[in-house]
């Protein structure tokens, strides 16, 4: 185990990686998207989350992706990790996500944003307004609504419990005899307006209730199963996909609580999705890109100066732990690294955020290189995520936010 750890020179001559967000696939770094139009002649301004935690904003930047309407996008804070920026305060009073300005004109509540943009520009295969959709809409808030119901109160009793799955499965299976009504995978006959309402709170309740309550929506039902895979065939929706460990903990203060039922599955799935390993999880079962070690290795090399100090450890332990981490990462190396820095390569094991930092496999190799590393030092976790708020993710602490 006398490896050393390459240095920061070292990695960052290692580093091949490159995205072009503005030009590139589906990324949650952009903040131009012009689909080949002149930057002159762009009419959309999306507002959505810094860390792109928020579902309804999810809804409209993947409707755009897949429209490529050519837009900007300002990026705002969410106050359950820090603090509205006073210039959207003065645009949108509430400081709800999303908004969208169109032309001369604000638009705010995800729905109305994508009757505005259909009206602008063209439906996502049809109209948000047409028939078949408004009664799958409304499915859709019915699966929402008996997930809030299961996931986000205490229950009282194991029969309660039971109840609250089983009115969540009643509407699960309206949304399984819902996808076989057409051939394909998809809502209707092709993809569309019914998958983008779809993908973010389906994407959220496969990520909660695998980790609270240890049951697997994806791996539950075989239409819902096909929908996920054929989802993730685009690289529209890759580029706005979250995995488990993200939406485990942004979930509670953005939903008021998430309760587990203590089940052994449950318990299960929370040491395997907290601790590792994270291939295998049915977060995402696309294969891995090749370029996912690289990816992470220069989303790290970019902001290394900030996750350091921001590290509860002292900088010279988090400096030579975390090129021990990459050296593994990219090596495929174990190095030692310095004593007491288990908590501080667990500490950012727990902080990185999919889709915000990087995409979901090249996370996994991140975490995974973390964790390996930091079990050479000892056994101790970093400080806990919190549950109420999400101040330890406040974007002020990176310069480039
Ligand atoms: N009905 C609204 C709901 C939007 C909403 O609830 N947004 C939340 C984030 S998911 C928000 O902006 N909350 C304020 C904040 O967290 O800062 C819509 O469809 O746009």
């Amino acid at each position: 185990m006398s490896n050393l750890p390459l240095s920061w020179a070292d990695l960052e001559a290692r580093t091949s990686y490159q995205l072009d967000p503005v030009n590139g696939a589906t990324n949650s770094q952009s903040c131009l998207r012009p689909f080949g139009a002149p930057e002159k002649g762009i009419r959309v301004t999306l507002y959505r989350d810094r860390h792109a935690w928020c579902p309804y904003c999810q809804k409209v930047w993947l409707w755009l992706e897949e429209q490529q309407i050519p837009y900007r996008i300002e990026k705002v804070t969410m106050f359950c990790y820090g603090k509205k920026e006073a210039w959207y305060k003065r645009k949108v009073p509430s400081g709800m996500l999303p908004a969208l300005q169109l032309d001369n004109r604000l638009v705010t509540e995800s729905d109305e944003i994508l009757l505005a943009l259909e009206e602008a520009f063209h439906p996502l295969s049809r109209s948000i307004l047409d028939s078949d959709v408004l009664v799958l809409r409304r499915l859709e808030r019915e699966l929402f609504r008996a997930w809030c119901s299961w996931l986000c109160r205490p229950t009282r009793s194991p029969r309660a419990e039971r109840a609250n799955r089983d009115q969540f499965t009643v509407v699960v299976e309206q949304v399984e005899a819902a996808l076989q009504q057409t051939p394909g995978p998809y809502f209707l006959e092709e993809f569309g307006i019914v998958d983008v309402i779809f993908a973010p709170y389906v994407e959220r309740m496969n990520a909660s209730l695998y980790y609270y309550k240890g049951y697997s929506l994806r791996e539950a039902n075989p239409a819902l199963g096909v929908w996920f895979d054929a989802m993730e065939s685009r690289p529209t929706y890759r580029g706005t996909q979250s995995d488990f460990h993200t939406h485990a903990h942004d979930l509670p203060p953005q939903m008021g609580g998430c309760y587990g039922n203590g089940e052994p599955a449950a318990i299960a799935n929370m040491q395997q999705v907290d601790r590792g390993p994270w291939f295998g999880l049915p977060d995402a079962t696309y294969p891995e890109p090749a370029t996912s070690r690289q990816e992470a290795l220069s989303r790290v090399l970019k902001h290394r100066a900030n996750l350091i100090r921001v590290n509860p450890a002292t900088d010279a332990i988090v400096d030579e732990a975390l090129r021990c981490a990459l050296t593994y990462l990219i090596a495929e190396v174990p190095c030692r690294p310095p004593a007491g820095s288990d908590i501080a390569l667990r500490y950012l094991r727990d902080r990185i955020s999919v889709p915000r930092d990087m995409s979901v496999h090249a996370a996994k190799r991140l975490r995974a290189a973390l964790e390996a590393t930091a079990a050479l030092a000892g056994d101790r976790q970093g400080p806990p995520i919190p549950i109420h708020h999400r101040r330890d993710q406040d974007p002020t602490n990176f310069a480039e936010v």
